[in-house]
C-alpha cells in the first residue's frame, strides 16, 4: 500500500482539499458539466446560467437558462475555446422553457447534444440534437425523446458499443410526478421508509435519437442490500446521474440535492443494482452539486460547479476541475473544494 492510500482511508469522513482546481471559464457563468473526449481533447457540455431576474423557488425557476455552449481543451490547465453558440432555445420547436444539464456523446462520424427542457406544458422532456463536429452547432430534431421526461440526461458509452441514458431528478426536475413511465402530475413521493425513487436508465437506440427499450428503474441499495430509502436524504438520489466505468466496475455517482453532497454507487451492469460506496465531492458554494467524471491523459477528473465567481448566487455557477483518485480497493478519494 503506498502512502496516500492508507492516510485517506481513515480521515474519509470529510474531504481532501485538492492541490490544484482550474475553472473553466471567467467570461461566461456555467454549470453542470458533462465531460468527454473527442478526437484526442476533453469536450465540456455545460449549462450556460444567465440572470434571467425570475425569482428563486424549491422547483428551481430561477435556473432560466436559454442555451448551451460547448468548451474544449488539448490539455488540463492549458488553454480552453469557447466555441460560442451550440443550441438556442427558440431554435428547439418543441420548447417552452429552462434549457438544464446537457450532455453528449459520440458515434459513428456524429456527435449528439441531449438536453432538458420543459415543453409548452411545462413537462420536462429530453431532446437530441445532432451535428458532425463535437463542439456544433446542433441542430434540435422536431420533437423531443419519445418516452423521456425529467431532466439530467448522462449517456454512457459501454466498452461493447452500447449507449445507455441515465436520466431524471426530484423537486424541480418533476421525476415525482411520474410513475412506470406514465405522468400522474402529481408531486407524490414514496413514505420514509419506502424505497427513494430512482434515476432512470434506457439503451439508446442505433440512431442514437430514441430509446430502444422501455425506461427502467436504477436501484441503489445500501451495504445490506436494501433499496435506500426517501427519508435517507445523505444518500438518496436527487438528481445528476453520471455513470463512468473503471476496472470492470460501472460506477453511478449523482447528488444528494437537499443534502448537497456528490455521492456514488458501485455495481456489475449498467442497469444496476449499485451499491452505495460514499462521498466524492462535500458540499460547495451555492445549492446546486453536480458533476462529470471522465479519464483524459491517463488520469481521472472530476468536473463540477460552485457560484464562488458570482459571490454566491446559486443560479450563477462557474464549472471547475480537479483530478479524482481511485484508491486500489477501487473506492473513491472524498474531495472538499469549497471557497467563498
Ligand atoms: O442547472 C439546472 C439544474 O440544477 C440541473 O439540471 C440540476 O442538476 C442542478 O444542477
Amino acid at each position: 500500500a503506498n502512502n496516500e492510500t492508507d492516510s485517506v482511508s481513515v480521515v474519509d469522513t470529510i474531504g481532501k482539499t485538492p492541490d490544484t482546481v482550474y475553472t473553466l471559464s471567467s467570461e461566461l457563468y456555467t454549470a453542470d458539466p458533462s465531460a468527454h473526449v473527442f478526437n484526442g481533447k476533453l469536450y465540456v457540455y455545460p449549462s450556460h446560467d444567465f440572470e434571467s431576474g425570475i425569482p428563486e423557488d424549491d422547483l428551481g425557476s430561477h435556473f432560466n437558462m436559454e442555451d448551451y455552449h460547448v468548451f474544449s481543451m488539448d490539455s488540463v490547465g492549458g488553454e480552453v475555446t469557447d466555441h460560442g453558440l451550440a443550441l438556442h432555445i427558440d431554435d428547439v420547436p418543441w420548447a417552452g422553457r429552462q434549457m438544464w444539464a446537457p450532455d453528449a456523446a459520440h458515434k459513428d462520424g456524429e456527435y449528439f447534444l441531449y438536453f432538458p427542457v420543459k415543453d409548452k406544458e411545462d413537462i420536462f422532456r429530453i431532446g437530441v440534437a445532432k451535428s458532425t463536429t463535437p463542439e456544433g452547432p446542433f441542430k434540435a430534431m422536431d420533437k423531443h425523446i419519445e418516452g423521456s421526461y425529467s431532466m439530467d440526461p448522462a449517456v454512457f458509452e459501454d466498452t461493447d458499443g452500447k449507449y445507455y441514458m441515465y436520466f431524471g431528478g426530484i423537486w424541480g426536475g418533476q421525476l415525482q410526478r411520474w410513475r412506470n413511465n406514465e405522468y400522474h402530475g402529481e408531486d407524490t413521493y414514496p413514505a420514509d421508509d419506502a424505497p427513494a425513487l430512482s434515476p432512470k436508465v434506457a439503451l439508446l437506440a442505433d440512431d442514437m435519437a430514441g430509446f430502444a427499450e422501455e425506461p427502467k428503474d436504477v436501484m441503489i441499495l445500501d451495504e445490506n442490500g436494501n433499496p435506500i430509502t426517501t427519508g435517507d436524504n445523505n444518500r438518496r438520489f436527487f438528481e445528476a446521474a453520471w455513470v463512468h466505468r473503471y476496472k470492470d466496475k460501472y460506477y453511478l455517482s449523482y447528488s444528494t440535492g437537499d443534502t448537497h453532497k456528490i455521492v456514488y454507487a458501485t455495481g456489475d451492469s449498467p442497469y444496476g443494482p449499485f451499491t452505495y460506496r460514499g462521498v466524492i465531492l462535500d458540499p460547495v458554494l451555492g445549492w446546486t452539486n453536480h458533476h462529470s467524471i471522465v479519464e483524459y491523459q491517463g488520469k481521472w477528473w472530476l468536473f463540477f460547479h460552485d457560484s464562488s465567481m458570482s459571490g454566491g448566487k446559486t443560479h450563477l455557477r462557474s464549472v471547475k476541475m480537479t483530478q479524482l483518485k481511485h484508491r486500489p480497493d477501487g473506492t473513491i478519494q472524498r474531495m472538499n473544494t469549497y471557497v467563498e
